[in-house]
């Protein structure tokens, strides 16, 4: 299994770690503490160190009680340095952007982001796939559904008989839409979108049900740090607390085949995933020689 990037490829052959680094007023369990760009770009490099493969610098919080959709000139403004003085000081490391933005993730990948990590999928900016396949970039595709404003809501929870089934269904489509533009089969990887118009309930069906999500084919995603259902289960109300309970459900997302994980406290997830890899990788049933 591997991801191809525009600098190369990169070999699945452990878990990956996304680093999240939120430079936002309002994120939901660390907005407002990465004001400026400098900050950003120290904690950036402090990922890096503590064993992220890659960090994903996101300027829009979708947090349900956000400020409001964020303008495309104050998103650039804040991401962009951070993507450059990243770039310039860690020439090696990988650098996501997350945005669902196509103005946005052409101006990151121009200075030197490699991966577009879009939360709507390729849904809210038609120009997006187009985008990422002119640039070669790498994709991550998430589920969800409505707008940036409503889609970590209840909003659009309702689902059918078989609300994993319906996922698949949709997060197929987001795949057609990036081969429908260019973009290379192997620069894709999906996410289920755990918490994203979801029910708790269905976040923890998509991640028992996780082989189904991979039976798209492409190598899968999980991005359950400090969410919701992680307090819920473990019965931590404050999100940046819930380190515990974010490595309990990415170590079962691994079993369930996850290869990618995107999360707040690297070092911790860094520890866990390389053991639990160590014991579960070579015995795992999803072949990683794809
Ligand atoms: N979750 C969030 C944001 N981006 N991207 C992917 N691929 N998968 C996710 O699960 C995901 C994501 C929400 O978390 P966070 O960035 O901590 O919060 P906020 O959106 O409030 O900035």
């Amino acid at each position: 299994m591997h991801w191809r990037l525009p600098r190369g490829v990169v070999a699945l052959d452990r878990p990956f770690i996304l680093g999240i680094v939120n430079v936002t007023p309002d994120s939901f369990s660390d907005g407002g503490r990465l004001a400026d760009a400098e900050a950003a770009v120290a904690y950036a490099e402090r990922l890096l160190d503590e064993g992220a493969d890659a960090v994903d610098v996101g300027g829009e919080s979708t947090r349900p009680q956000n400020l409001g959709a964020v303008p495309v000139e104050e998103e650039m403004r804040r991401v962009l340095p951070v993507v450059r003085a990243l770039r310039s000081r860690r020439g090696g490391a990988l650098i996501s952007v997350d945005t669902v933005k196509a103005a946005v993730a052409r101006a990151a990948l121009d200075a030197g982001a490699d991966v577009v990590n879009d939360v709507s999928g390729l849904r809210l900016d038609t120009a997006m796939a187009a985008t990422c396949a002119a640039a070669h970039a790498g994709v991550i595709l998430m589920h969800s559904r409505g707008v940036v404003a409503d889609m970590a809501t209840f909003a659009h929870a309702d689902y059918g008989d078989d609300p994993v089934g319906d996922v698949v269904a949709e997060l197929s489509h987001a795949v057609e839409r990036a081969r429908a533009a260019g973009l290379a089969d192997e620069s894709i990887v999906v996410d289920p979108g755990v918490g994203f118009s979801k029910r708790s309930a269905v976040s923890i069906a998509v991640l028992a049900e996780l082989p189904r999500i991979a039976a798209i084919g492409r190598p899968v995603l999980v991005g359950a740090s400090r969410k919701r259902f992680v307090g819920e289960l473990s019965g931590v109300a404050t999100a940046a607390d819930r380190v515990h309970g974010s490595v309990g459900a990415h170590v079962a997302a691994l079993a369930r085949g996850a290869r990618l994980f995107r999360v707040h406290d690297v070092r911790a997830h860094r520890e866990a995933l390389d053991v639990a890899w160590a014991i579960l990788g070579p015995r795992l049933p999803i072949a990683d020689t794809a």
